[in-house]
């Protein structure tokens, strides 16, 4: 076992506690290295425990061609009897030592080893919306993991696995905190403790972060105000920054949610995002500190939130100093099971942008329901913007390369918590290894991610592999099938976001009711985003724009997103909108109920513990798919009133007494 001290868990049963690292061997393999540091011995140390081969050199180099592949990159040439592993800095070769056991793992190590690689973004952080007191915001397996309540003094020992875990898949940044930020993290004593957790990721080649509270000033430092122009705030966080590189010099910046679901921010005093994003930037900057602001807003009165973001950031394009990149969720909205890409994707052309991905499953049935987001987030950094032309993917327009920006980054929310298995589903795992895979390579298929996945976490055997490979890349769809197909979005229950309650009209602002974003009458459902509509169109790029603001060019998957539709509207197919909608909820629960045979086939080839418990979230994503089918459907019939496609499972609940289910959290952790 790898972990310094004193950490070896026996495991009594198979908790998936591993995750993918489990090719420890006895082998005790030669590794030498040309130089020493805390992170080239741990290269070393996986090598020796983990490689099956001959001899393996890690050679620190500093030449040109090494160097051209930055901090992380590096070099694999040799065979399995003699491999060398090249790169022009420390944590390049630990990338390297986990690149060569992934491919021992994963059945690719051949005679001729020649491997070259290079993140395709600088920074790729989790965002932890862990809580001080422990508890997640949207966290569906357990506990946050630091211990905040121990620290500095007792150092759990998940501190060093989980920093291991992110430095295998290339994580190299992570914000410990929520984004709706005490303002304790920045008091001294919470500082220390950030300390801690800094000094064990740092070998590993993890930076930390932290979410600040704009109002920070005036509630810990005593001040007037928090007001950007008030001379005193700027020398406040200046003297703030400078007490935290004391403490970490290697500290990375601030993650910002500023004037958003409540949240102080410069609006507050009739300031702008540039005015405390600058503010901010300025303070980190002597540091190379960089501050991440998050375009996530909404206010209440405008007729389409989709739209705010673009309408409210595109004018400070270029506004901003250049240690501010602005942190964009996927889609315009919030993490639906599908969105289209968000339009600052492309447009923002002279601030750099990052994605903000939710690894967590706050929308697609928390750790209950298996579903792989590889797949989500594929088609979405493939999304062409058409920014400069055909083939400005959004990844392209992040990645530094389409608008030659110097920073680039790509966020994930995690999904991470002190449950034996981590992420509360064994499935839940692959997305957040996936996440760190595409952070690296966004080229990456999730059918490549999966596989690999799969074989280093469960099993090689083809019976397995195979249909459990197709499990996954199938289950997302499903979710989006099952919940909100043809473009529907945000119809969840009030509050915790798990169940349906597309009825649900009844809130402190319209854009938290359900109803105003299906807008289902006896004539027609969804939102219209066309040009006679919130002309949310006009935000991407032609020919995207013509072809979402045509129904008949529109892809099925945004139908409802950009049109608002006659239920006997006619679909590509031929069939009725009404029917189509139907057939697809009752396709994603067929989905729910197959995945229920291909786990209890397959999963007899693994061991009984995690087969039991993936069998049991099953059986619960299989009934909850019937429950959103029968609720939307049953709801959506009494404005269409049209049968079910009478091919189709009958409905088994009353809708009456679903619409009776209350912030039901029978199936949360
Ligand atoms: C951290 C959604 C979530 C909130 C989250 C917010 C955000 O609204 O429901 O829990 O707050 O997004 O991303 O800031």
């Amino acid at each position: 076992m790898l972990m310094s001290g004193n950490y070896r868990i026996i495991h009594p049963v198979e908790d998936g506690h591993q995750l993918w690292l489990r090719g420890e061997t006895a082998a005790g393999a030669k590794v030498t290295a040309n130089k020493k540091s805390p992170t080239i011995n741990i290269a070393k140390e996986e090598l020796e425990n983990g490689w099956k081969g001959g001899e393996v050199r890690l050679r620190l180099q500093n030449s040109k061609e090494l160097r051209a592949l930055g901090r992380d990159g590096f070099r694999i040439a040799g065979n399995s009897q003699q491999v060398d592993i090249m790169a022009s800095a420390e944590q390049g070769l630990l990338y390297g030592a986990y690149h060569l056991l992934r491919m021992q793992e994963t059945g690719k190590i051949t005679e001729n080893i020649q491997v070259e690689e290079k993140p395709a973004f600088d920074i790729r952080i989790l965002n932890h919306w862990d809580n001080l007191n422990r508890t997640v915001e949207r966290g569906y397996a357990g506990y946050s993991l630091w211990r905040w309540d121990q620290l500095p003094e007792v150092v759990s020992p998940r501190y060093e696995a989980y920093a291991r875990a992110n430095a295998s898949i290339g994580i190299n940044a992570t914000v410990l905190n929520n984004v709706n930020a005490s303002p304790d993290i920045l008091k001294a004593e919470y500082l220390q403790k950030v300390k801690v957790l800094a000094d064990i990721f740092r070998p590993y080649g993890i930076k930390v972060y932290l979410s600040i509270n704009f109002s920070s000033p005036k509630i810990l430092g005593g001040l007037e105000d928090s007001d950007p122009l008030n001379p005193a705030v700027p020398l406040w966080w200046k003297e703030k920054v400078k007490e935290i590189y004391k403490l970490i010099p290697d500290f990375g910046g601030f993650l910002v949610k500023a004037n958003s679901e409540g949240q102080p921010g410069p609006q507050d005093y009739g300031r702008t995002h540039v005015d405390g994003a600058n503010m901010l930037a300025d303070a980190l900057k002597p540091y190379k500190g960089i501050v991440m602001w998050r375009a996530f807003v909404y206010a209440p009165d405008e007729p389409d939130r989709a739209k705010q973001a673009y309408a409210e950031f595109m004018p400070f394009d270029g506004e901003f100093r250049d240690n501010v990149i602005i942190q964009v969720k996927n889609g315009p909205v919030d993490f639906q099971p599908r969105e289209p890409f968000s339009p600052l994707f492309g447009a923002m052309q002279k601030t750099p942008v990052m994605a903000e991905l939710q690894i967590t499953q706050e929308y697609l049935g928390f750790s209950n329901h298996l579903a792989y987001l590889s797949t989500m987030w594929e088609e979405f950094l493939k999304s062409d913007t058409y920014s400069k032309g055909e083939g400005s993917t959004v990844a392209k327009a992040t990645d530094g390369s389409l608008f030659n920006h110097s920073l680039s980054a790509i966020s994930g929310v995690a999904n991470i918590g002190v449950d034996d298995n981590w992420c509360g589903h064994h499935f839940a795992q692959a997305n957040w290894y996936a996440f760190g895979r595409l952070a690296w390579n966004h080229e990456l298929t999730s059918e490549a991610i999966a596989d690999e996945w799969i074989r280093m976490t469960f099993s090689s055997d083809p019976e397995f592999l195979v249909p459990v490979k197709k499990m996954m890349l199938d289950s997302r769809e499903a979710v989006v099938n099952y919940m909100m197909p043809l473009g529907l979005h945000h119809i969840f229950a009030e509050g915790h976001h798990y169940g349906p309650q597309p009825w649900y009209s009844q809130a402190a602002r319209e854009d938290w009711t359900c109803v105003y974003y299906h807008k289902a009458s006896k004539e027609a459902i969804g939102f219209d985003r066309t040009t006679k509509g919130s002309n949310a169109v006009a935000q991407y790029f032609s020919p995207l724009r013509e072809q979402f603001n045509n129904p008949a060019t529109c892809p099925d998957e945004y139908l409802l997103w950009f049109h608002h539709l006659p239920w006997d509207f006619k679909m590509k197919d031929g069939k009725t909108l009404w029917d189509a909608l139907c057939y697809k909820y009752d396709k994603g629960v067929q989905q729910a109920r197959e995945f229920q045979k291909i786990w209890d086939k397959a999963g007899s080839l693994i061991d009984e513990h995690r087969f039991q418990h993936v069998q049991s979230r099953l059986k619960i994503q299989a009934s909850d798919a019937v429950w959103w089918k029968d609720a939307c459907l049953l709801y959506f019939q009494t404005f269409s009133n049209k049968p079910i496609p009478y091919d189709i499972e009958r409905p088994v609940h009353e809708l009456n007494d679903l619409k009776k289910i209350r912030l039901n959290m029978r199936h949360t952790n």
